[in-house]
């Protein structure tokens, strides 16, 4: 059945802008730095180029590499209280890094909770 054959991890399920907050690092609280981030999804992380991945990558030479966030473990909900924005969620990882992820346009947020939380949803929890 379809359902047994292994899936790449590195295939890209979704991908695209949001605005990005770094808030804790290994729990250690960060003061708040909202940005636009360009944001790839695969199967078991998340990673966070601080430009366009077609800029990214073509900016291999300079070093810069994305944030990578692993979803093993990690947990994703609303959190209208941390932000005086609007469709804010929190991504916090087993390492303790925490961020938030916000669109202004509500369905562009509400595809990115739930695609998240569904790779999340669909890992082991250690
Ligand atoms: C922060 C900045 C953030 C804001 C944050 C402020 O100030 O204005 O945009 O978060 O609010 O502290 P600064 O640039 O001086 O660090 P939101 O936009 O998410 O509200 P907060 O301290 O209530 O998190």
């Amino acid at each position: 059945p379809v359902s047994q054959i292994p899936q790449n991890p590195n295939m890209v399920e979704k991908e695209g802008y949001l605005q990005k907050a770094k808030i804790a690092d290994g729990g250690k609280k960060l003061r708040k730095n909202w940005s636009t981030s360009w944001i790839v999804l695969s199967s078991r992380k998340i990673e966070f180029y601080k430009e366009s991945k077609q800029q990214a990558l073509s900016n291999v030479k300079t070093g810069h590499k994305p944030e990578s966030v692993d979803l093993c473990g990690a947990h994703i909900e609303w959190a209208k209280e941390k932000s005086s924005r609007k469709n804010v969620f929190q991504i916090t990882t087993v390492s303790g890094n925490e961020f938030l992820l916000q669109s202004d346009i509500d369905f562009i947020i509400l595809d990115w909770f739930h695609a998240i939380k569904n790779a999340i949803d669909r890992l082991p929890k250690d």
